[in-house]
């Protein structure tokens, strides 16, 4: 063993004693400012649990966990992305949107199983909780950007839970203002919960 890998899987152990949670796995740790933090039910974590001194927006809305994996641009774009067509409330026009799957970013954090609840929850407090069956079924995506443009804070970014609202029947039969509820914009939290 060189010096360099002994470094780092003392580093690693010792960030495992340092998170709470008993069998999860510990993840790389992202070098840039995380934007999406996962938390609850997950087989990986990068970060310990809700600090309430630095954790000050998460504990604004009410989190509350002990195994956390945080996202930063990087982490997210390198996921494999999607591209989707949807005809959108906000101008009545189709646009091009592009993430990774919601499903890919949930596997990344080692969540599975099926009988969980995902809190999908927005920098201004708005939140919906979907079963990971209708995450699937909608096959949201995490997009990053709109039209080749990453999507801005004070927008719709830096990241929306979105679907192609034209191609899911149940909802391209609505009018178009009633087809994205379940669609948060800045979203920045994502709670996965056992039902
Ligand atoms: N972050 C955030 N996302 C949101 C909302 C919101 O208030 N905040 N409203 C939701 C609702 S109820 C609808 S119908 C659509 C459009 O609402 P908006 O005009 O507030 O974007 O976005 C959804 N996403
Ligand atoms: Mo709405």
């Amino acid at each position: 063993m060189n010096k360099r890998q002994f470094l780092t899987g003392s580093a690693l152990s010792l960030a495992a004693a340092a998170l709470p949670s008993h069998a999860a796995k510990v993840g790389k740790a992202p070098k840039g400012p995380v934007l999406l933090t996962l938390t609850g039910a997950l087989g990986k974590q990068n970060r310990p649990g809700f600090d309430p001194a630095f954790d000050q927006m998460l504990g604004k809305h009410k989190a509350q966990f002990s195994s956390a994996y945080g996202f930063d641009y990087a982490m997210l774009a390198a996921l494999p992305a999607v591209t989707i067509q949807p005809t959108l409330e906000y101008d009545g026009k189709p646009h091009t949107l592009r993430g990774p799957r919601l499903s890919e970013i949930l596997k990344a954090a080692g969540v599975s199983g099926s009988q969980l609840r995902i809190l999908i929850q927005a920098i201004d407090g708005y939140a919906v909780a979907v079963p990971l069956e209708q995450v699937r079924q909608y096959d949201f995506i995490i997009a990053l950007e709109r039209d080749g443009t990453p999507l801005p804070l004070g927008g719709l970014g830096p990241l929306w839970a979105v679907y192609d609202a034209d191609r899911i029947p149940e909802l391209a039969g609505k009018p178009l203002k009633e087809r994205f509820a379940l669609c948060p914009w800045g979203v920045y939290h994502i709670g996965v919960q056992a039902i």
